[in-house]
Formats: structure tokens, C-alpha cells, sequence
């Protein structure tokens, strides 16, 4: 039965399928029975079906597409859900409303392709295939980073983004939103994070090191108003968005508007226009931990996300080392040498955020200098995250030769432009185990989940972002949700999932 196929063409792979004879048809007749307390999911079914379907689902007792919370599938976990699909019933049922939807966005996939489209799409008839799925992810952390601070994204489009992360049931979005080039965060006590910040004269050509610029202005910042929507518009669909906000290094853009944070206060520096790691950095005195502390209130204000990011990575300490009052920081504190500052000051705010009930979390290659309140993003290979977990922290796994989505997905010469330095395709990012072999159970256990990073240095549109993000995402969301490694199976039922892509309108790479 050719309504059976969408069940192939499922990403990610749900935990468990069986097919049954027969479809449902949504129809105008079809009426939704909202269960107590998921009137939110009963909203979010209608609002993502109405655009294509036209339908309006009203709510009714004797609605055969019911939504419940079912108090019995707890041991499926907080996005654990039970889809049945009978000829004349749909069940929805899990223990919590997040697992509504995630169950609601395969729902979506098991409609046929057009479901997706934003325009009306006629008389489609709109089946859904009989079968019982019991599905729940492997892995609780399953992420994409944007980075909005090398080239700005309005917040229109980040809920396009946000969308595209729903329907793939990606659990995190993290937003880069400080770096060298930009400040995009609004922060009342200190304007000029956004008024200086959030403007750069131009941008470098090609990779760290080349002399030629786009002598064109790059601008950009958030309102308060606008993340809040963004925060609440995410929720709604099952996805935290998670802020990072850098330091002490990636900082020249905040030192560009308040330079006495800095450790050289008479010298005027620019929002950087170049890429790779700047050697300015924030001061250690206490007047830039309170900066930080005045930052993160603000930011904490915005994001109730449990865990906020304080970047980390990349801190070169060239500055401190040369700076008398770094020194004596450095000695004050009984630190060996003004490197050490490094891990001090994210101590700091590790600390600090922690008073405030959060959790942080940084860039790391093994979490060496952090102390182990800090959940660890690696970025190198398998033993960091080994390592960063045997430590004891909580690890997320973002090796880059699998989940850098500013790599080129091939070695194509005609491939648009790119970080340079490796090939990042398909197969490897489905190859990704976000958990390393040879760990041990506990060790194991304290893995997370992984995610996708695009980071935006050549990347300027919403077109060339969803060019590197698709299909690269969906193998890197299958993976951290189903834990399935079997990659021609993956591949089939992504060449077949790639109508969705097209409904949506994401211009991938083929
Ligand atoms: C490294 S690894 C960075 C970013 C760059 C990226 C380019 C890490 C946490 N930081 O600042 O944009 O490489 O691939």
C-alpha cells in the first residue's frame, strides 16, 4: 500500500514500528479530542497542518484523532511517545507534553510530503498509514548551534531554523550570539554591546590570513522583544534554545565598545573585520567579572534554558602574561603563571551561574581547566570526549570532522564558499557516535548527546546556511535520536525523506 512508504521515510528513525493494514484519512470531518493538558500540543498540530491542509481540526469529545497524556509510558521518558494510527482512530499518548511533540512532528512525516508546504495544497488526500510506534531518543542533547555573531540572522528566519530543527526533533538550539565580529545580544546596563558591537566596518575574503575585504558594513542585533518571542516560539514546538555568550577570548567586539574592559584601556580597538583567534582579551579585574555578572542576568532574564553557554574556547593568554595587573591577579590568586587565569576566570562564572540555579557549559577540548559543574563541548576527536568524560562531566559530543557544518559536504570545486581544512559529508556525519567506544557504562553515561555547529564566517544567507545544514542535520539527528548506525538503511530513507526537504523549500545539497 503506497501510504505504507512514509513509514520508510521517517528521520529520525523511530525506536519501534509495526505496520498494520489500511490508513486514516484527515479530513474536514476529522476532529481533535484534547485530553487535559495537551491543549499546547493540540495547537501545535493545528497551526503546522493549516498552512498545506486547510483543516481546521476542531476540538471535540468524541474526536477521533485524540492527544493524551498517559501517565503509564514514563519509562519512555520526558519525549517518549505512542502513536496509533487505526482506520477510524489516531492515539497520541505520552507521559509528557514534550513527547506529544516530538510525536506530533512524525505525525507530519507520516502525511504525504505536500503536508509540509506552506501554501494550500488542493484536494491531496491526506492518509496516514495504520501502525503502532513506540519511539524515544537514545540521547537527551541532541543540538544545532547557529552562529548569528560572524553574519547577523533576523529573528524571522530563526524561526524558519527552529521549525527545521522541530520537524527533525532536535531537543537544543544553541545561539552564538557574541564573538570578535559581533554582539547581537541586547543588554540594557551596557548599549553599546549592540550600538558599537553589532557593527563591523567590513568583512575579510577567504580564509584567516587573506589580505582582501568586502568593504561592505555587516549590522545586526537583537531587541529584548524579539529573543523573548524567539524563546517562546521554540518552546512551543519542543526546543530549548540555549544563548552562548563568549568569553574571556572572542571578545573584540564587546572590548570595541567598552575598551577599559580590556587589558590595554587607551587603546581603541575595532569590531574585528579579519577571522581566526584574536589575541584580545578581556581583562581580570573585578570590574569585568561584574560586566560578566550584569551580561549573564540579563541573558538569564531572556533564556530560562537550564544551561547557558560562556564559550571558552580559544582564550590566547599573550595579553595577561605582559599585564602587571594580570600578574598580580594572577598571583593574588595563587595561580602558578597568568595562564591559569584562563580556567580561573570561567571558574568564576561557572560559579556564579551556578548560585543562579544554571548549569554551564563551555568549549573544551577535555575540560582539563574547568571545573566539573561545567558541562564540556569537545570539538576534537573521540578520546577528548572520552577523556572530558572520564573527568567526570557531562560531554557533549561535537567532534568537528563530523559535525562542523562549515565544512564543505564535498571536494567539489564548484562547492559555494566553505571553511577550508577537511570535507565534512554525508556518510561522515551519519558515521558519528556521539558516545566513543571503549567507554564504560558510567563514563558513557555522562555523554549527553552531540550536535551540528555552523559556524558563519562565509556563510551569509539563509539559502547557503540550509545549503550546508541539509542533508547533513538529518543524518546527525538520526543518529542522536535512534542510536541506528546502519547506513543503507539511513540512505534510503533519506533519498525518499527528501520530498519533505523540497515541500519546505530547503535548498540542500544534492
Ligand atoms: C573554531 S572550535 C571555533 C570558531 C570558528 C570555527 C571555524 C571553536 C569552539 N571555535 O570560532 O568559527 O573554528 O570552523
Amino acid at each position: 500500500m503506497r501510504a505504507h512508504r512514509s513509514v520508510l521515510t521517517l528521520v529520525p528513525r523511530p525506536a519501534k514500528t509495526v505496520l498494520r493494514p489500511g490508513y486514516f484519512t484527515l479530513d474536514g470531518d476529522t476532529e481533535l479530542n484534547i485530553g487535559a493538558g495537551t491543549e499546547p500540543a493540540a495547537e501545535l498540530l493545528r497551526t503546522l497542518l493549516a498552512p498545506a491542509t486547510g483543516l481546521a481540526l476542531r476540538p471535540s469529545p468524541n474526536g477521533q484523532l485524540k492527544l493524551a497524556i498517559d501517565s503509564g509510558l514514563g519509562t519512555l521518558g520526558d519525549e517518549g511517545y505512542v502513536l496509533t494510527v487505526a482506520p477510524y482512530a489516531v492515539l497520541l499518548r505520552a507521559a509528557h507534553l514534550t513527547g506529544l511533540l516530538r510525536g506530533i512532528q512524525t505525525i507530519r512525516q507520516l502525511l504525504p510530503p505536500q503536508a509540509l508546504s506552506e501554501t494550500p495544497q488542493g484536494d491531496t488526500p491526506w492518509l496516514l498509514p495504520c501502525s503502532e510506534i513506540t519511539d524515544h531518543p537514545r540521547h537527551p542533547w541532541r543540538g544545532a548551534m547557529l552562529d548569528v555573531a560572524r553574519h547577523f540572522q533576523p529573528v524571522s528566519y530563526l524561526r524558519r531554523y527552529v521549525d527545521l530543527l522541530a520537524l527533525r526533533k532536535i531537543s537544543v538550539f544553541h545561539l552564538h550570539l557574541t564573538d570578535d565580529q559581533g554582539w547581537r545580544m541586547p543588554v540594557a546596563a551596557r548599549p553599546k554591546l549592540t550600538e558599537i558591537g553589532g557593527h563591523r566596518t567590513e568583512s575579510q575574503q577567504g580564509p584567516a590570513g587573506s589580505g582582501r575585504y568586502d568593504g561592505l558594513p555587516h549590522t545586526g542585533a537583537y531587541t529584548r522583544a524579539e529573543l523573548t518571542g524567539l524563546v517562546r516560539y521554540a518552546a512551543a514546538r519542543g526546543v530549548t534554545v540555549m544563548p552562548e555568550i563568549e568569553m574571556p577570548g572572542h571578545v573584540r567586539a564587546a572590548l570595541a565598545a567598552y575598551p577599559e574592559l580590556g587589558n590595554d584601556p587607551d587603546r581603541a580597538l575595532d569590531v574585528w573585520t579579519r577571522w581566526g583567534v584574536c589575541d584580545t582579551v578581556l581583562g581580570v579585574h573585578d570590574e569585568v567579572l561584574d560586566f560578566c555578572r550584569t551580561v549573564l542576568d540579563e541573558v538569564m532574564d531572556v533564556f530560562p534554558s537550564p544551561y547557558i553557554h560562556i564559550g571558552g574556547e580559544e582564550c590566547p593568554t599573550t595579553e595577561w602574561t605582559r599585564s602587571a595587573a594580570a600578574r598580580r591577579r594572577a598571583a593574588a590568586e595563587g595561580l602558578p603563571n597568568p595562564r591559569s587565569l584562563h580556567g580561573w576566570f570561567l571558574g568564576q562564572i561557572g560559579e556564579f551561574l551556578v548560585r543562579r540555579g544554571r548549569r554551564p557549559v563551555g568549549w573544551a577540548e577535555t575540560g582539563a581547566e574547568l571545573p566539573l559543574d561545567f558541562t564540556v563541548m569537545t570539538w576534537r576527536d573521540a578520546s577528548h570526549t572520552l577523556a572530558a568524560a572520564r573527568r567526570g562531566h557531562p560531554v557533549i559530543n561535537a567532534y568537528h570532522r563530523a559535525t562542523y557544518l562549515d565544512y564543505a559536504q564535498s571536494d567539489d570545486p564548484h562547492e559555494p564558499p566553505a571553511q577550508p581544512g577537511t570535507v565534512v559529508d554525508l556518510r561522515a556525519a551519519h558515521a558519528h557516535a556521539p558516545v566513543p567506544q571503549d567507554a564504560d557504562p558510567d563514563v558513557a553515561g555522562r555523554v549527553l548527546g552531540t550536535q551540528a555547529q555552523l559556524w558563519t564566517e562565509f556563510v551569509t544567507t539563509p539559502a547557503h546556511i540550509e545549503y550546508l545544514t541539509y542533508p547533513r542535520l538529518c543524518a546527525l539527528a538520526d543518529r542522536a535520536w535512534s542510536g541506528a548506525t546502519d547506513w543503507p538503511d539511513f540512505r534510503s530513507r533519506l533519498d525518499a525523506h527528501t520530498a519533505r526537504l523540497d515541500a519546505l523549500g530547503v535548498k540542500r545539497h544534492r
